[in-house]
């Protein structure tokens, strides 16, 4: 067996059935003989085991047994033709359907992409519609072409990989839940979204405009504190900093009244105005949002490698679309799918336990570590050899407020076939340089509820996405639909632009770019339920946007 390096190990690993700890490639490949030493991990490892783990592979390392070289490629879990179906359950793999018979365009883009909010927006990025190269055609790969089994299209080395992960608060909590720790997010987000506003205004403390003579030119920065109508239509919108409050008034018939349908609640602004002849008030002149700046120019990757962008799988639903999730992960296994190394999922991998009333009628696992249990089944039928990024959702077994954590050491277990890495929601993963903020977006409902249809809807969740861009937090209103857990600092501020947004939540597919940045909100993998029927809301379900990390380009597979 000609050994090359990871990738080839990762490769003759899958196909045997197994995946790997990335430390146990690692271990593989620097060894003497990585042959040899792959062969007796093969050998000695035990009949249930699904993952090659760093251990195991030690402990063949240190075995003082002398290291024969290997005779042939078959493992004791059969011959590579087996595929890694020999780790599936029997209604999971995808040796259930044989992608061959698949009529390629069921599982091309969606076609009706341009509307529907799929990238209509003019900002949209460009729209791939099925263009993926010939397969095996413009990498000079030499395997031989493979519509399953192994994914062993994939075929670049993970030496070209990179994944690092940011802003993961997991196991960092410091909320105790007390009044003080309330004080203290707000202040924190006052402090590193006002640094970025500060610049645009001659601002002054609240206490200081207090005293400032009627007639005086002012400017501040601080959260929204309050936003009320007055008798004749303009607006009273209340600016709080760490030393007060101040009101600023914007007349209905300037041009920034359109913006105050914009607003909400606890976002961070500047306001540059005139004080009212007693000084009482503020004139708004000029309204400022932290906002992405328009000249931010995005990463991207150094060579063609694409990930895929999903969420919202709620596996435990009656409505889970178990069809759907075969097809896309036999696709995953196709030469079509070779690029794709990277699966994010931003939350709601089960469906969950009383997370909305009579859910229970809909269930079609009832306990919930069942649920993981068979969500970690159907990730086994993703290639091994794709990194698997995950946070948790609103319907996942994490505290509900926000950030949440990554999951716990027991449904870490219970996920350990797949060597994801699970971090808390939200969290920022950069692959190959391609910064990805990913946010399960229970905010989205709020921010959908609060502003006008044009500006957010659910048939464009994208929109609603922008707007969160602009206030650079990912969850600004603190009291509604979205909870929000007190720690010292608030994890749900958007310090740093990323290149691409990923939400997901409300079960709609739509994407577009704001200020060069790409905002992907995933669909789901769940039909619509009886809550969503009752209020029209139209899921578009088994959609996978796949995003060329080397241009940002979005291709929409279709599943369903
Ligand atoms: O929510 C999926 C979408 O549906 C999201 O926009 C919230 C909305 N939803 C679903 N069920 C309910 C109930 N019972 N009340 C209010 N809103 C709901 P997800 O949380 O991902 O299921
Ligand atoms: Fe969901
Ligand atoms: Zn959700």
């Amino acid at each position: 067996m000609p050994l090359e390096g990871p990738a080839k190990i990762v490769d003759e690993l899958t196909s045997m059935g197994f995946n790997a700890e990335r430390e146990a490639v690692t271990k593989i490949a620097s060894a003497d003989r990585p042959a040899a030493v792959l062969e007796q991990v093969i050998e000695t490892m035990p009949d249930d085991a699904l993952v090659v783990r760093t251990g195991h592979v030690e402990s063949v390392l240190s075995s003082e047994e002398p290291l024969t070289e290997p005779t042939s490629s078959e493992g004791k879990r059969g011959s590579t033709d087996a595929g890694p179906s020999d780790a599936n359950p029997p209604d999971t793999g995808p040796s259930d359907a044989d992608p061959s018979d698949t009529d390629p365009s069921d599982v091309g883009p969606s076609a009706d992409h341009s509307d529907g909010g799929r990238g209509s927006d003019d900002e949209h990025p460009s729209v791939s519609t099925g263009t993926t190269p010939p397969m095996g055609g413009d990498t000079g790969d030499t395997s031989p072409v493979e519509t399953k089994g192994s994914g062993a299209g994939r075929s670049s080395d993970p030496a070209l990989r990179s994944l690092e992960i940011t802003g993961d608060m997991t196991g960092e909590s410091t909320g105790t839940g007390e009044y003080e720790d309330f004080v203290a997010v707000f202040r924190d987000r006052l402090e590193r979204l006002g640094s970025k506003l500060k610049g645009r205004v001659n601002h002054r403390p609240a206490t200081a405009i207090q005293s400032m003579p009627g007639g005086s030119e002012v400017g501040m920065v601080g959260l929204v504190n309050d936003i009320r109508s007055t008798a004749s239509g303009h607006w009273l919108i209340e600016l709080e900093d760490a030393t007060g409050t101040f009101p600023w008034l914007v007349m209905k018939d300037r041009e920034y009244a359109d913006l105050v349908q914009e607003l909400l609640c606890d976002e961070a602004l500047a306001m540059e105005g005139t004080l009212s002849d007693d000084a009482g008030i503020a004139f708004v002149d000029s309204m400022y949002f932290p906002d992405v700046p328009r000249t931010h120019e995005p990463s991207t990757a150094d060579r063609h490698v694409q990930a895929a962008l999903i969420s919202d799988v709620h596996v435990g639903s009656e409505e889970f679309m178990a069809d759907a999730w075969s097809a896309f992960t036999d696709w995953l296994h196709t030469q079509e799918a070779q690029h794709v190394e990277y699966l994010l999922i931003a939350g709601d991998m089960v469906e969950g336990v009383g997370v909305y009333p009579n859910q229970d009628e809909e269930l079609d696992v009832v306990d919930i570590y069942e649920q993981y249990e068979a969500f970690s089944e159907r990730l086994k039928s993703v290639p091994g050899n794709i990194e698997v990024v995950m946070i948790p959702g609103n319907h996942d077994a994490v505290r509900l407020a926000e950030p949440q954590p990554g999951f716990d050491e027991d449904l870490r277990e219970i996920m350990s076939a797949h060597d994801s890495r699970i971090v808390s929601n939200p969290s920022t993963v950069t692959l190959e340089g391609v910064s990805v903020l990913m946010y399960h977006g229970v905010s989205l409902d709020e921010v959908i509820a609060e502003l006008p249809e044009e500006k957010a809807s659910y048939d464009e969740p994208h929109k609603a996405m922008y707007q969160l861009l602009k206030k650079r937090h990912v969850a600004p209103q603190f009291g509604g639909h979205t909870r929000l857990a007190p720690e010292e600092k608030d994890h749900l501020v958007i310090e740093e632009v990323p290149d691409i947004f990923h939400t997901g939540h409300v079960h709609k597919l739509g994407f577009g770019k704001y200020h060069n940045v790409l905002a992907i909100n995933s669909g789901c993998w769940q039909a619509q339920t009886d809550f969503q029927a009752s209020v029209n809301i139209d899921p578009d379900a088994g959609y996978a946007p796949i995003v060329d990390l080397d241009t940002l380009d979005v291709t929409v597979q279709k599943f369903s």
